[in-house]
């Protein structure tokens, strides 16, 4: 049988805030297409879309949407990857989706390519793209973990309104007008939209990122902590994480404080480290005040590291400021690479 040079990509949610990036990239990255479906709810069916010079017209995504489909993205929320990912596999195609549907499935590789990318040859059909919070802190904590071992993670956010979708994003630029124009700002989406209460996030700051779980953390603090230990292989690892909603449009900071194993480890030892360690670099210098910010990190494919330093009570304790776009590594880039990395070592 002769290999495919070419495949048909579906992009399920390709509308959304994710799905343009995704779209955007695959083509910047000259992915190997021969077909390209987009599709969303019904609501978007019929727009058109660009890629490559030519228009698409979006379709309302069915079960039969997936004939033909070699690799399927989807970023179209839970409900639907657990409605139509299935259906995707059952007629031939390889899903990489990017919600916490299947996540935590045993049967499904939950995978970072830079941390755990053999990980994709043991998939069933479907492949996770874990949350943009985990991706970026253990791109960063992967290479200190194999040099000086990792006995403890602490994390807490800085997360953009990106990360809760394109009507998020409008929802800041409309109350940032109230706000300077002396209105009332008018909350209606977030923190999370069908929770009870809803609070402004212009010049404001939620330490509330999706449900409450019956012991007082996030869904999005447990994603990080449960995804963390799966994709590290590390069942064990002690993780806690406080996410927090800040008003700002793209990218995810984290400052994150770790224990190491190793005795006498250095600030000079994790930069050595850091430097070489793929997709990632390190922008460290308090003397040129060099540090990764949001504003810095947009619109880049990498996770930026700066601020280490030395726990001053833990000799075994370093402190990292981690920074990166959460639509980009933290959801679209990462999803692709792992498409790539199917493509690449034969493993679709
Ligand atoms: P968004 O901007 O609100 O876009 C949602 C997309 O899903 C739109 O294209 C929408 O189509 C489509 N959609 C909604 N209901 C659908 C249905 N029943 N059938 C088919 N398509 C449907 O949201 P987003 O920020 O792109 O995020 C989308 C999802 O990606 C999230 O729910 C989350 O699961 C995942 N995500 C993951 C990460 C990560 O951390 N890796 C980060 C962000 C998001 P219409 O235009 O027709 O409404
Ligand atoms: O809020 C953020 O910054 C990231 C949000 C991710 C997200 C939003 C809605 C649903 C997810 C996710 O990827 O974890 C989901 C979900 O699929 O659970």
């Amino acid at each position: 049988m002769t290999e495919k040079t070419a495949y048909n990509v579906a992009v399920v949610g390709a509308t959304g805030a994710v799905g343009q990036k995704i779209m955007k990239i695959l083509e910047e990255k000259d992915f190997p297409i021969n077909q390209l479906k987009l599709l969303s709810s019904k609501n978007s069916a019929g727009k058109e879309l660009s890629f490559a010079g030519k228009k698409i017209v979006v379709e309302e995504a069915k079960p039969e949407s997936f004939e033909e489909i070699d690799i399927a993205l989807f970023s179209a929320g839970g409900s639907v990857s657990k409605q139509l990912a299935p259906e995707a596999v059952k007629r031939g195609a390889v899903v990489v989706d990017n919600t916490s549907a299947y996540r935590m499935d045993e049967n499904v590789p939950l995978v970072v390519p830079e941390v755990n990318n053999e990980d994709i040859k043991k998939h069933n059909g479907i492949i996770a793209n874990p949350n943009c919070s985990t991706i970026q802190m253990v791109a960063g904590l992967k290479p200190i973990k194999d040099n000086f071992g990792l006995s403890r993670v602490i994390v807490s956010t800085y997360q953009a309104v990106s990360g809760a979708g394109v009507k998020a994003v409008n929802e800041l630029e409309e109350q940032s007008r109230q706000f300077l124009n002396n209105e009332e700002m008018e909350a209606n989406l977030l923190p999370v939209k069908g929770d009870k209460k809803h609070y402004p996030i212009a010049f404001n700051a939620l330490p509330q990122i999706d449900v409450f779980q019956e012991n007082g953390y996030t869904f999005e603090e447990m994603k990080m902590i449960n995804e963390t230990k799966k994709i590290m292989h590390a069942p064990e690892l002690p993780v806690a994480a406080t996410c927090v909603r800040l008003p700002f449009f793209t990218s995810h900071a984290e400052s994150v404080y770790i224990e190491v194993d190793d005795d006498g480890v250095t600030v000079e030892d994790i930069w050595k480290v850091l430097k070489t360690a793929d997709g990632v670099i390190l922008q460290d210098d308090p003397t040129t005040q060099t540090y990764p910010t949001p504003l810095s990190a947009s619109n880049k494919e990498e996770v930026f590291i700066g601020r280490v330093r030395k726990d001053l009570d833990n000799n075994k304790g370093f402190h990292l400021w981690i920074v990166s776009d959460n639509l980009l590594k933290g959801a679209a880039w990462n999803t692709v690479q792992i498409a790539q990395s199917l493509i690449k070592n034969n493993w679709l």
